[in-house]
């Protein structure tokens, strides 16, 4: 069983890899079609997919073709980029029938509880969400 520990334990583990933000992460082996992915949706500029640890019965990543590491890596230049991947995360939402809500997060860095230091937004729907997330 994975536990909420599991995942802060690889955050952890991620952030302390020498090259976390320079080495290519499982998700640049998904866009080059090297792993396999459920892929929901794409374009020139994303990619998205479904989630291998689904936290509810919707999860779905949804992530730039170019790395940015962490949000905290994003600059004015991405601006375009990420309200693109806003305007397609809510597109995708409507697509999977999520019409009730649903909640888009990004985990940043280490407290953030980030694993895969390769942006992406998740997008979870399907029951209702608990506040404040753990
Ligand atoms: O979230 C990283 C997410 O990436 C986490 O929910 C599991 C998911 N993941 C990891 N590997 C894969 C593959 N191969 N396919 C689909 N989903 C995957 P974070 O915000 O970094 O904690």
């Amino acid at each position: 069983r994975r536990t909420m520990s599991d995942e802060v334990n690889k955050a952890k583990e991620a952030a302390g890899g020498a090259g976390a933000k320079s080495e290519p992460t499982i998700f640049d082996h998904i866009l080059s079609g090297k792993i396999p992915a459920d892929i929901v949706y794409e374009d020139e500029k994303c990619m998205a997919f479904r989630d291998v640890a689904p936290q509810a019965p919707k999860h779905i990543l949804l992530i730039p073709r170019i790395r940015i590491p962490t949000l905290d890596d994003a600059t004015w230049e991405h601006a375009p980029l990420l309200g693109h991947l806003m305007v397609t995360a809510k597109e995708i939402a409507a697509k999977e029938g999520l019409d009730k809500g649903y909640r888009i997060v990004i985990n940043n860095g280490v407290e953030g509880s980030q694993s895969v230091y390769h942006l992406h937004i998740h997008i979870i729907g399907g029951r209702q969400m608990g506040w404040p997330p753990g």
